[in-house]
């Protein structure tokens, strides 16, 4: 293990993962660690969570890669994305609701960092050029643009870990006529303050968590109407009477837009909340991951190491219901085989364990029951041959399964509801007021709140 050296790309929930999987790895005594440098492109730790007001370029003319909006909220109980060695009892000090708003759910998130002894492995502002993987020493060549000195940076690395995330890089369809549009055409990723679109009709593009999401938001911070369009299937929740779905856009005329069912609308602004593309420009075709949003990725031995060239390591790349405890795992998994103490099979094995894992996926009926079940499962997996800490994952999907049937209840109030932790049993509080009520949701604003002891039936 001597003189391994690691390259991380990105700071963000998965790239903190593997840093504190190395911590924890020092922590339990372990002398033999790799070098480890993690490269940044934005100025903090966070990755998505590190709230950004720009969109378009980075101070530095890089692309920004912040998704997250103003008043978003978690959009899944938060007991369904406790870590396993940090609760939410032991961050707040006290129960709190279940869907927390995002400074809260950040602050708890980085909350577990030990910050000096993780920082020191990060360069902030570097975002990475390229990667190349020489055969002959077995290395791979990693650069970076160095916005802090204004230099260029190569090094050289035994693994990549690579934690870029999956839901910056806009998939931005052309619909005919959209060019004449007079008023406002975004991506989601665009998208922060929905005061912009208050006493405003509103056009949202796709039907899936940034649709039904800004939708609510707009609807929450007075848009006049909303409409969603869907290409395959309407999500069909019972929506207040400003809001409505309608089958596909076929063209735009002027401020109108048509739809497949040969109706039509006038619109002040079209969101295209249709989704993300996973983009890695700084690596060559042979260590590239070519995906889309989904449940298992090809190529990927359990999820993790590209089959190819297992040094290189892909974290978080799967589509989400479990996420922060998910990538604590996939972490230690990576970390594991980086330190020698658990093996890489030979090609044939790996071949034939994604095969059971990708035969599974494809007879996914597409339900979220399913997918969270195969989730789950997946996750199972990994725990059972790694030293990180049990946690109640079949639990925790039953509690995606209630989430699921609480949108369905009630779109805009599924937040009022409350959860048990399935770590702690601690009972989440209630939310003093309705969610469309609670507009200033800052930390400070929300934390001091009055929150309610939540009724037990
Ligand atoms: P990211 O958080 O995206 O971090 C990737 C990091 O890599 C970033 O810091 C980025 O700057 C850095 N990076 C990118 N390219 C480079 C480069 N070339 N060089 C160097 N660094 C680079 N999850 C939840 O659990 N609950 C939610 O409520 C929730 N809401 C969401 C809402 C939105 C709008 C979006 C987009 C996502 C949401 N998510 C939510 C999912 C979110 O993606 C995960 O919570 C989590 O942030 C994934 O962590 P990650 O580290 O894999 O990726
Ligand atoms: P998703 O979940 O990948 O969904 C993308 C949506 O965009 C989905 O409804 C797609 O329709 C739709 N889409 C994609 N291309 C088109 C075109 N060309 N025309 C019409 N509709 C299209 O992305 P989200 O942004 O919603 O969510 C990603 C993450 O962000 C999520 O994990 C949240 O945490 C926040 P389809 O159903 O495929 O027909």
């Amino acid at each position: 293990m001597l003189n391994k050296k690691i390259a991380i790309l990105g700071g963000g929930p998965s790239g903190l993962a593997q840093l504190r999987a190395f911590e924890a790895a020092r922590l339990a005594g372990n002398k033999n660690l790799p070098e480890i440098i993690c490269y940044e492109k934005q100025n903090d730790i966070g990755g998505m969570w590190n709230y950004t007001w720009r969109t378009g370029l980075d101070k530095n003319g890089e692309p920004v890669h912040g998704s997250m909006y103003r008043y978003l909220w978690s959009n899944g109980p938060k007991e369904c994305l406790e870590f396993a060695d940090y609760t939410f009892d032991e961050h707040f000090g006290r129960a709190i609701p279940s869907y927390p708003p995002r400074a809260v759910l950040k602050d708890y998130i980085l909350g577990r960092i030990d910050e000096e002894a993780i920082k020191k492995y990060i360069r902030f502002e570097c975002p990475v050029r390229w990667v190349e993987y020489d055969d002959a020493t077995e290395k791979f060549t990693v650069t970076v643009m160095n916005h802090k000195t204004g230099e260029q940076e190569t090094d050289i690395f035994d693994y990549v870990v690579v934690a870029t995330g999956h839901f910056s890089t806009p998939n931005m369809p052309y619909f005919k006529g959209v060019e004449d549009f007079p008023g406002r055409v975004l991506h989601a990723h665009d998208f922060r303050d929905a005061l912009e679109f208050e006493n405003k009709d509103v056009l949202m593009i796709g039907s899936s968590y940034s649709a039904e999401d800004i939708a609510s938001q707009c609807y929450k911070y007075g848009a006049k109407s909303i409409t969603i369009s869907y290409r395959s299937e309407p999500i069909g929740y019972d929506w207040p009477d400003n809001m409505e779905e309608r089958p596909l856009v076929t063209h735009f005329e002027g401020n109108v837009a048509y739809f497949k069912d040969g109706t039509s609308k006038a619109f002040d602004a079209i969101m295209m909340c249709t989704g993300y593309l996973f983009h890695f420009p700084f690596l060559p075709d042979e260590l590239r991951l070519d995906t889309h949003n989904c449940m298992y990725p090809e190529h990927l031995y359990k999820g993790i190491f590209f089959h190819d060239n297992p040094k290189m390591i892909y974290l978080g790349m799967h589509d989400q219901y479990y996420t922060f405890n998910k990538l604590d795992v996939q972490a230690w998994y990576a970390r594991d085989v980086i330190l020698g103490d658990k093996a890489i099979p030979n090609a044939e094995e790996r071949l034939a364990d994604m095969k059971i894992w990708q035969d599974r996926h494809q007879a996914l009926d597409g339900s979220d029951d399913q997918n969270i079940d195969f989730q789950a499962d997946y996750i199972l997996d990994l725990l059972a041959t790694i030293d990180y800490p049990d946690f109640p994952v079949k639990a925790q999907g039953e509690l995606f399964k209630q989430w699921l049937r609480d949108k369905e209840e009630d779109i805009m109030g599924f937040r009022e509801k409350t959860y048990a932790s399935t770590m702690t049993n601690t009972m989440a509080t209630e939310l003093p007021a309705p969610w469309l009520e609670i507009k200033d949701d800052s930390l400070e604003s929300f934390m001091s709140l009055d929150f309610v002891e939540a009724t037990v039936d």
